[in-house]
């Protein structure tokens, strides 16, 4: 390591204990230019030049590593000690499995780490010393990719689940990591809480594979298409689909009733993001989160639970743009950096109310980890195809504004 890149990596280390963990420091383009050289990692692709279709709708890269963790030939079998989650701040995707993680108490078992950009190469990990992920020495999240995919040449993206004695990529699948995390791990859980209650993946993963277009990446579709048509596709989609949700949380206290599921993690990542930065990508918006009356009071629900709130990054805009003098870094540190985040999102309790459990947030199963086993579908939204992957193209059957396991959810306990 030449004596350049630890001076700096020696200043990003003050920077960091100066400001705190967290923005990571960013490097110059030159030191970017240099590391990548070194280890015979490319730039980045361009979503708007390789993911647009003819209409201008943006039509997502398929996740590259989606082999399942399961008992059957072939599949990744779950071990502790041996794979770790990287993750990013401002990703709500991969706040997923880290949140899950935490919940279901598998800190000791799974690893994670947030990288941090590394100008045109994507994710790296500026604020460790000497740019290294000190598990497996690499720079760039990319690395991980081309061990495994020699040639690969695609989006290296968060969450990337990575084995760290190999150094490879091993899922990049957020339609279903948390699943395999809940359902593979759950011999090494320290909790008995079930966020995936076997006798209701189905309705779960219907509901999951509606949001995904609907509200997970509806952002996206709004922020990278090309077109009006397509803007406006995802636009009403969007708001449609808060209506909807907005309506089936005014009797249900959690989506799917009295305890929190797979399916409110992602929600509630998405919303947070929506509320606090999101916006400032889209254009005029109908309504903020805050103006649901329901959705509000359910994220600030979650956001009372530890594990919701450790992964709830306010700071976020204000630290994106920070030092940035443009009118964007000066008015985000200027405005929304005196926002009581706090205070504003305090929640009154009066969602527990629409409880019959109102003390408990959490189910909690007992049956053992070999009868928690299911067999876990791939994602529709996997598929190969370009077609199937449009957001108009995907016929999904639920009804979102009605939860169909009412009463259904009942603790091991109650
Ligand atoms: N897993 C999905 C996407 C997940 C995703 O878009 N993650 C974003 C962060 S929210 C990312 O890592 N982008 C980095 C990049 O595109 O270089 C994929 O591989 O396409």
């Amino acid at each position: 390591m030449s004596e350049n890149i630890n001076a700096c990596s020696l200043q990003a280390h003050k920077d960091k204990e100066k400001d705190g963990p967290w923005p990571a420091p960013r490097i110059d383009e030159e030191l970017a230019d240099k590391l990548a050289a070194e280890r015979g990692v490319r730039e980045r692709p361009n979503e708007t030049l390789n993911e647009i279709d003819e209409r201008g709708v943006f039509v997502r890269q398929p996740n590259a590593f989606i082999t399942p963790f399961g008992e059957k030939e072939g599949e990744f079998k779950a071990e502790a000690n041996r794979f770790k989650i990287f993750w990013a701040h401002g990703c709500h995707w991969s706040n997923r499995p880290v949140i899950v993680r935490d919940i279901l108490g598998l800190e000791d078992v799974i690893d994670e780490l947030a990288t941090s950009g590394i100008g045109k190469y994507g994710h790296g990990f500026t604020d460790q010393p000497n740019y290294e992920d000190p598990s497996t020495g690499a720079v760039f999240l990319s690395e991980f990719y081309e061990n495994a995919r020699p040639g690969f040449s695609g989006r290296a993206t968060t969450p990337t689940l990575v084995d760290v004695k190999e150094k490879k990529a091993v899922n990049n699948d957020y339609h279903r990591l948390t699943n395999y995390i809940e359902v593979q791990f759950r011999k090494f859980q320290k909790t008995d809480i079930d966020l995936y209650p076997k006798a209701y993946r189905k309705e779960i993963d219907e509901f999951n594979d509606w949001l995904f277009p609907t509200i997970n990446n509806a952002h996206y579709r709004m922020h990278f298409c090309l077109s009006w048509v397509a803007y406006d596709e995802a636009y009403q989609d969007f708001f449609e689909a808060l209506d909807k949700i907005d309506e089936r949380l005014a009797t249900n206290r959690f989506l799917f009733g009295d305890y929190v599921t797979d399916a409110d993690v992602r929600l509630y990542v998405t919303l947070v993001r929506w509320e606090t930065y999101y916006y400032h990508n889209v254009g005029p918006l109908k309504k903020r989160i805050a103006e649901f009356p329901n959705i509000w009071g359910y994220v600030k629900d979650l956001f009372a639970i530890p594990q919701f709130k450790k992964y709830t990054f306010f700071e976020f805009p204000k630290n994106r743009f920070k030092g940035n003098r443009g009118w964007n870094g000066s008015f985000l540190e200027r405005i929304a950096s005196q926002v009581p985040w706090d205070e504003l999102w305090k929640t009154d309790g009066e969602r527990a109310k629409l409880s019959e459990d109102p003390d408990e947030v959490f189910l909690h199963t007992d049956i053992s980890p070999e009868e928690y086993q299911s067999e876990i579908s791939v994602s529709k939204w996997n598929s190969p195809s370009w077609d199937d992957r449009q957001p108009r193209n995907v016929s999904i059957s639920v009804d979102p504004s009605i939860n169909p396991l009412k009463g259904l959810l009942h603790n091991r306990k109650a």
